[in-house]
């Protein structure tokens, strides 16, 4: 049994690796890119050659959040119980990829100057101002329950705070939407998603 997740910690692998210490796994981490690219390694697993992907016993899976939920059914932790539920964790993993990830990516990278992004403060939180809709739909979800499926975290949870945790560390204080700071912040206190090494 051999699990390798290919993709640096400082990117979107970040939340594989998240899941994979949630879930006690043993696995062999590969960076995925040479000088010149996507390493050979990384374009036998998934030919778009990007991060993250795993290799999971000849089991070759792209796409973060698909990996998370595959890991997190496959060892029946942090999953889904029923239909329904399994349905809201599609619905969410969309929703952060779709209605969010790309503005708060760029806000991070222009809040902290990076990836050749000039360091711009004020940019960013015109980004994340641009996002108050969104971040209201998910503060409204998170009424009268801990996590977005209830009581428990599972991956769903994993999945959007991976990319609400980027507008974090852009400088956004989320002080209109207090229940999404506060699940942000239980979410982000797990001893799993502290990033290692
Ligand atoms: N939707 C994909 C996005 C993957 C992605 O864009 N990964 C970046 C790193 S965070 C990458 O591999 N970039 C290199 C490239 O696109 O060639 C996912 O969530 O896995």
């Amino acid at each position: 049994m051999s699990l390798t997740i290919y993709g640096p910690a400082q990117s979107r692998a970040s939340r594989v690796l998240w899941m994979a210490r949630e879930l006690g796994l043993d696995f062999e981490h590969d960076i995925g890119f040479a000088e010149d690219g996507a390493s050979p390694a990384l374009l036998a697993v998934n030919p778009m050659g990007q991060v993250p992907a795993i290799d999971d016993d000849g089991f070759a899976l792209a796409e973060s959040m698909a990996i998370n939920f595959y890991l997190a059914k496959k060892h029946g932790k942090l999953a889904p119980k029923t239909l329904a539920d399994e349905a809201q964790t599609l619905r969410w993993s969309f929703w952060a990829m779709t209605a969010v990830e790309k503005p708060m990516l760029e806000a991070l990278l222009k809040a902290r100057g990076l990836m050749g992004h000039a360091q711009d403060a004020d940019a960013a939180q015109t980004l994340i101002g641009s996002l108050q809709k969104a971040l209201n739909v998910l503060d409204g979800a998170l009424d009268g329950r801990d996590y977005l499926l209830g009581d428990d975290f599972t991956v769903a949870d994993l999945n959007v705070a991976s990319v609400i945790g980027w507008g974090r560390m852009a400088g956004a204080d989320f002080a209109d939407q207090p229940r999404l700071a506060a699940w942000l912040d239980r979410c982000m206190a797990r001893e799993a998603a502290r990033p290692r090494g």
